[in-house]
């Protein structure tokens, strides 16, 4: 039944494209993220965000970043990027499947 797996599969990838293009986020999941980490940062919980901890919410937006870019690159999902993958893959998509 390889017909009906494939399309399982297309299923799944449309039900979930945030794991199929784990670098290109849509304006919810930036959202999410933004205030996921706005709550990181908050360090007292007043609901706003003082210069230290603006510093730190910047951090980790800058780490989250970092981490989607470096998914991006490592193109064979080995969790390392060689020279040849940080090379070619300024332009490149992820070929992999989700995890
Ligand atoms: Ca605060
Ligand atoms: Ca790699």
């Amino acid at each position: 039944m390889r017909t009906c797996s494939l399309l399982a599969l297309s299923a799944v990838l449309a039900a979930t494209p945030a794991l199929a293009r784990p670098d290109d986020l849509s304006q919810e999941e930036r959202a999410a993220e933004r205030t996921e980490l706005f709550t990181a940062a908050d360090n007292d919980g007043d609901g706003t965000l003082s210069v230290t901890e603006f510093t730190t919410f910047s951090e980790l937006a800058h780490a989250a970043r970092l981490e989607r870019r470096f998914e991006t690159l490592d193109h064979d999902g080995d969790g390392l990027v060689s020279s040849e993958e940080l090379a070619s893959g300024e332009h490149r998509r992820p070929h992999r499947g989700p995890r």
